[in-house]
């Protein structure tokens, strides 16, 4: 056997690196699945909701534990983590082949490329979750499944070791045959749900979360019913590029284009109820060891899983390991009545929330209450419907009166639908984190060209020592209809811009936001490199005598791509002309809060 490989080993001679079949210890113990599929041990007969939410509701917190992480890892002293010492947590095997993951071990004795220790305790005593032997001449992916989760707070975040190897580079010239794969023309249905994992030719009935449709070079995967009229689930998989797997190379039916690296792919996605959003994808060039991973979620209101996949060409085995799976901040902070501290204001559930973290673009409360409509926006005018204005754009319908420079490049207005799966660009929007919600974005993929600016700006807006009314304010007062404490006279407000960035592909690409007077630019903030696949809050305060414009620069360097969404303009931004942006109007309480304005009053 050893001889097999080493000879299978010597013929690939296109690998760069030794693509040795890794042969973990398999975990002896055996797993028990509920109908749900998922383990939940639960000693204080929590309600449905109160498991797998990132809150411990139980005194031992058995509500949760097997939900894709412990209460806690007991070597790393970290909770809601899985550092697979003692058990799975409930990640499942939902492949549709012999190709999977195992809880498992390096081996020293076996000759190999897997890690050679843990990464928990670093020793080959350390137990990781690994995938199999892949098969030899075909493209395939192996599946990985959390439990369900209940939902997330807008600050989750998911960091996790993961050990690839087996990197390789195709020799072939970029024309791959196509392999078979289990029907004739390698096409194979397949579905990932609480029953039994099953494969064929035919679409399987509906299945939860998600069905599978594999073909060669290609993975799709989403919710729906294939089996009452595959064809038109295939159809919406082709016009509308979904539900494709996000972060799966290539493009549906076609082979990998000329000269193209080939190289295993690890992905992570989050499967919701109606969709697939790609959370993170492997680097196309990275070392061996252990690396991080670290993915933002955002905010999620219903019911998830996490989903871990390899997909690697047939030309050469790669085998991935994963060690502590940790998941921060992601449960909503629990709903009690604190007592806020300074600089912090209440939830309308009652928790308390930094007040800049009010009417930011984000239900950081987790019931929307700092987002609240009212309250954050300028009440349409008469005759005007949308609320939404220059002040809160999410580019939903349009560009709300910022306006394009001219000039090459110029932000495109799109859906990560549209755009596809390439690397570097968003797998959704950030006001709606879905993939069918807009933002702007310059550069996409490897065929844009790099180097341009492209240029935001926005309208006039008014000196800001003209208006002193204050914008901090108490939301649970207001809501409760108390409005004297809710109003603060002083300082004046700082008009502050909030925005979301999203830089990835390229660590040359650039972010800048500046302020403009008369003929002069002032550079308030900058961001380069590659802040990963999530987006990233911006908050610039503007303090300018002289009435000014917000300009908004993105430069996308070499396969990157640069996007904003959901531009957020505090209370205080006083459009040029007299008119009124941005001012807090708390009319339902029957008065005016203390405005002074330098060009009459509200
Ligand atoms: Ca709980
Ligand atoms: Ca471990
Ligand atoms: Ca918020
Ligand atoms: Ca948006």
């Amino acid at each position: 056997m050893l001889v097999t490989r080493a000879l299978r080993h010597l013929l690939r001679a296109s690998c760069l690196v030794p693509c040795g079949v890794f042969s973990p210890i398999v975990s002896p113990i055996v797993r028990t699945v509920l109908p749900s599929g998922s383990v939940v041990v639960n000693s204080c007969s929590s309600t449905v909701e109160q498991l797998c939410n990132f809150i411990c509701d139980c005194s031992d917190c058995s509500d949760e534990n097997q939900c894709g992480y412990l209460r806690g890892s007991a070597v790393l002293g970290t909770p809601f983590t899985c550092d697979f010492e003692d058990s799975d947590c409930g990640w499942q095997d939902v492949g549709t082949s012999t190709y999977g993951w195992v809880r498992a071990r390096a081996s020293l004795a076996t000759w190999g490329v897997g890690p050679h220790s843990d990464h928990t305790v670093g020793t080959d005593l350390g137990w990781f979750l690994a995938t199999t032997s892949p098969p030899a001449k075909t493209m395939a992916t192996a599946w990985l499944r959390s439990p369900e989760m209940r939902e997330a707070a807008a600050t989750c975040e998911i960091r996790t070791w993961y050990h690839l190897s087996g990197s390789c580079e195709s020799t072939q010239g970029g024309h791959r045959q196509h392999q078979l794969l289990g029907s004739e023309d390698g096409r194979q249905w397949g579905r990932m749900g609480p029953s039994a994992p099953m494969a064929g030719t035919e679409p399987p009935a509906p299945c939860h979360p998600v069905c599978l449709f594999h073909a060669p070079h290609t993975e799709l995967v989403g919710p729906g019913d294939p089996s009452s009229s595959p064809q038109s689930w295939q159809g919406s998989i082709r016009s509308f590029g979904y539900p494709r797997m996000p972060c799966i190379k290539g493009t549906l039916g076609l082979p990998s284009g000329l000269n193209q690296t080939e190289q295993p792919v690890l992905c992570l996605a989050v499967a919701l109820k109606d969709e697939v959003v790609g959370l993170w994808q492997s680097p196309e060039r990275s070392s061996e060891g252990w690396h991080q991973l670290v993915a933002y979620p955002g905010r999620i209101t219903e019911q998830f899983q996490l989903i871990f996949s390899l997909t690697q060409p047939p030309t050469c085995g790669a085998e991935v390991a994963l060690d502590d799976i940790m998941f921060r901040n992601c449960g909503l902070s629990e709903v009690e009545q604190q007592v806020c501290e300074a600089q912090e204001s209440h939830c309308h559930h009652g928790s308390c929330l930094a007040q800049h973290r009010f009417c930011d673009g984000t239900d950081d409360c987790g019931d929307s209450s700092d987002e609240d409509a009212t309250q954050c926006s300028e009440p349409p005018g008469p005759g005007e419907e949308s609320v939404e204005n220059v002040t809160h754009c999410s580019f939903d319908h349009d560009l709300c009166g910022w306006e394009e420079v001219a000039g090459q490049p110029v932000w495109g207005r799109n859906t990560s639908l549209n755009l596809g799966t390439s690397y570097g660009i968003p797998t959704r929007d950030h006001s709606n984190n879905s993939r069918a919600g807009f933002f702007l974005h310059v550069g996409s993929g490897p065929t844009a060209q790099a180097g341009g600016t492209a240029q935001l700006s926005s309208p006039t807006f008014q000196a800001t020592n003209s208006c002193s009314v204050s914008h901090s304010w108490d939301l649970m007062s207001q809501l409760m209809g108390l409005c004297a404490p809710a109003l603060r006279a002083s300082p004046p407000p700082q008009p502050q811009l909030v925005l979301y960035c999203h830089l990835h592909g390229s660590p040359t690409s650039k972010l800048s936001i500046f302020y403009m007077t008369n003929f002069t630019k002032h550079l308030m903030r900058e961001r380069t490199g590659d802040l990963g696949s999530c987006w990233v809050r911006e908050r610039v305060d503007f303090n300018s005598t002289d009435p000014f414009k917000v300009l908004v620069e993105g430069v996308a360097g070499s396969r990157g791509t640069v996007a904003i969404d959901d531009l957020i303009l505090s209370q205080g931004c006083v459009k040029e002309q007299g008119e009124l942006v941005g001012s807090v109007t708390l009319l339902q309480c029957g008065q005016l809060p203390h405005v002074s304005c330098a060009h009459g009053t509200v």
